[in-house]
């Protein structure tokens, strides 16, 4: 029988027919979506940026690893999105300017989704321009940023300067997250919330737009 900790290794050894396979078997066997996620292909991945920093794992098995956590939440995205629910207002997301990272803004995705947010999922790389741009063509309610570098966190400032610059700071939420950033950055930023997870980046969209 699947176990969570197999979920794990399989993400680790960057396995994704295996990934995909253990995700299924996991959920068949009446396993929680969000655990399948959180205890399986999340623990995987931690343990691959752990080995990574201490320089025992290198890029090429990091993008085994992605591609593997990306086919087992391929499996377990279905069950979490809501369907028929009416909409909590439309998010805009992406990864900022200069970062490739998008496993974390993804599940952010996949959480706003299923608590009933609209979201037009930008991508990665995404300068402040073309985050304005898509401010003033989608007229979101919330922009959330997401970044795993130190060096492209910072882009999420010139993102809040461009908006206030162009007047649209008022007409906008904006919510940060990723690994390097913190409340204390988002607070000297000026962003209107951050958040650690996946989970808690739904329940402050939800309390941005009056709905927690
Ligand atoms: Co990169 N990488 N990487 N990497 N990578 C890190 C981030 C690193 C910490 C590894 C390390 O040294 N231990 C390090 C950054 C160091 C730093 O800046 N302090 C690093 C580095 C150095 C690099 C490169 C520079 C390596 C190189 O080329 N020499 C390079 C940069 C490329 C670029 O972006 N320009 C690079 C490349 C890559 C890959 C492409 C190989 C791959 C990414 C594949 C992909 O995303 N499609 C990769 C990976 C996989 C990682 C690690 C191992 C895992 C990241 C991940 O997916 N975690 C990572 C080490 C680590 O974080 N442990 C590392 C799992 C994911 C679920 O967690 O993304 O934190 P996370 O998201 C969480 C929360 O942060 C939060 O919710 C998510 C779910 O709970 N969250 C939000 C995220 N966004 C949010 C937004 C919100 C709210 C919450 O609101 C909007």
């Amino acid at each position: 029988m699947a176990t969570i900790e197999d979920l794990a290794q399989a993400v680790f050894d960057g396995n994704t027919s295996k990934s995909k396979k253990l995700s299924q078997e996991l959920i068949d066997d009446g396993m929680a979506p969000l655990d399948v996620i959180n205890q399986g292909l999340v623990a995987g991945m931690t343990e691959v940026g752990a080995q990574f920093k201490a320089g025992t794992m290198f890029v090429p098995d990091m993008m085994a690893a992605a591609e593997a956590m990306t086919a087992g939440t391929d499996v377990v995205k279905p069950l979490l999105a809501g369907d028929d629910m009416q909409s909590l207002g439309t998010v805009f997301i992406c990864t900022v300017k200069g970062d490739l990272h998008d496993i974390g803004k993804n599940l952010v995705v996949m959480m706003l989704e299923s608590a009933g947010f609209d979201v037009i999922n930008a991508g990665v790389d995404i300068s402040p321009e073309d985050i304005v741009a898509g401010v003033k063509e989608h007229h979101p309610d919330i922009i959330g940023m997401s970044a795993l570098l130190t060096t492209t966190m910072l882009h999420m400032k010139d993102t809040i300067e461009l908006l206030k610059e162009e007047g649209l700071r008022d007409q906008v939420k904006v919510i940060i997250g990723g690994a390097p950033v913190s409340q204390d950055f988002a607070d000297e930023i000026s962003a209107d919330g951050y958040s650690p997870d996946a989970v808690s980046a739904a329940d402050l969209a939800k309390s941005l737009v009056g709905a927690a």
